[in-house]
């Protein structure tokens, strides 16, 4: 099922000595973390309701490095960018040591994706720290996200305070070039991505050029350093902890290519799995690694991670590590987290209904968690 990479050094190596050759920002990070928290485990936390969202994410946070979340299948989704469900999760990964990875598959032509990205409602750069493409329109998806991701690190250690004035519309108050942000038409692109006036003082045509005047609104900000997004909502006092023994995760966003997929008769071909690889290789700063069966690694320098969904384990004591999982009924099919992380070389098993399907999801989680980290020492060698 997958065509062994025991003969590339990553496949022996221990996660630290991974973070060490890594000269990815966030990938060295989540290596180290899964180092500390003794955890390969992503919860694909795929539930319907912000409320049980934020609630799952506290109780399984000690057991994961990784909450995975779909956030267009959430009813009740808080966009607020400080104090929305966003913040929220934000705040719980920074107490229980996790990263937040939006499973967009952003999958359009590159201007698309930046808007996806950095803009709407969702404004999902603003929150998650990991989100992955869907190669299938080119390379191009890939460079795009890249520039948006480089353009929000230069501005995000800024916080800006911004006063909204309205007075009389002058001529030079519209950019007559037409020149857009990659936040789009109705952006100010000088602003840090998590405070723009929500509305601005005129509406632009679709061309993005000269704008219909309402009235006109003047900004004036002033920036101020933050280390870090604080939430200032209403999670319980005392919830805003961090996790020991490591440090906040850098600001450097993470891009996963979606090179291989778990569900049955998919058409990523060799060929199309292979340019994944050529496009993370062209932007490793950025590309931290694969949604992939397998790992990817083949080039000696290659330092990818993969994270691997497509994963279940038998009920608790029926050949828990070798038994054969049947699919959902709907395409999915699931192997075991020995045979993808021990056999095939995957770094992070995704696992969602396994965990939440399970009569005690934190207790489940712990049992995936033991699972895939002793398939982990014994690929590496180490102790178990
Ligand atoms: O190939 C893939 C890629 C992804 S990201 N196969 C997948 O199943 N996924 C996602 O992983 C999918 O969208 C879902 O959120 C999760 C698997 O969920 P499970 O309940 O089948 O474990």
């Amino acid at each position: 099922m997958c065509s062994a990479r025991e003969h590339h050094p990553a496949f022996k190596a221990s996660f630290a000595e991974r973070a060490r050759n890594t000269s990815h920002p966030l990938a060295n990070y989540l290596l180290r973390l899964m180092d500390l928290k003794k955890s390969n485990l992503c919860l694909s936390a795929d539930v319907t309701s912000a409320r049980e969202l934020v609630t799952l994410a506290d109780r399984m946070g000690p057991s994961i490095v990784v909450l995975k979340t779909h956030h267009d299948l959430v009813a009740g989704w808080d966009f607020h960018p400080q104090t929305g469900t966003g913040a929220k999760l934000g705040v719980l990964a920074r107490k229980h040591g996790f990263l937040i990875f939006e499973d967009r598959k952003f999958g359009d032509i590159g201007s698309t994706v930046q808007l996806q990205y950095t803009a709407g409602s969702a404004r999902i750069i603003d929150w998650a720290h990991i989100v992955n493409v869907n190669m299938v329109p080119g390379k191009a998806a890939v460079s795009a996200l890249h520039e948006s991701a480089k353009r929000w690190r230069s501005r995000v250690n800024y916080e800006v305070k911004t006063s909204v004035s309205v007075g009389t519309p002058t001529s030079d108050s519209f950019d007559e070039n037409g020149e857009e942000s990659d936040e789009g038409p109705f952006s100010n692109s000088s602003l840090a991505p998590r405070d723009r006036p929500s509305s601005s003082g005129f509406r632009p045509d679709y061309n993005g050029r000269k704008g219909s005047i309402v009235s006109i609104t003047t900004l004036t900000q002033s920036f101020e350093p933050v280390d870090s997004p604080r939430f200032s909502g209403t999670i319980n006092e005392g919830d805003e902890l961090l996790y020991a023994g490591i440090e906040e995760p850098p600001w450097d966003r993470g891009l996963l290519i979606l090179a291989q997929m778990s569900s049955e008769g998919n058409f990523m071909t060799k060929e199309y799995t292979d340019a994944c690889v050529e496009a993370a290789r062209e932007h490793k700063d950025f590309v931290m690694g694969f949604i992939s069966q397998e790992s990817l690694n083949s080039q000696p320098d290659d330092s990818f991670i993969s994270m691997t969904p497509g994963c279940q384990l038998p009920p608790d004591g029926e050949g828990e590590e070798d038994g054969e999982v049947e699919g959902d009924g709907l395409g999915q099919q699931y192997n075991t987290p020995a045979k993808l992380v021990g056999l095939c070389g995957s770094d992070i098993i995704i696992v969602g209904r396994g965990i939440l399907k399970a009569a005690s999801p934190p207790v489940e989680a712990e049992r995936y968690r033991r699972k895939a980290w002793k398939a982990y020492l014994q690929r590496t060698g180490q102790e178990i």
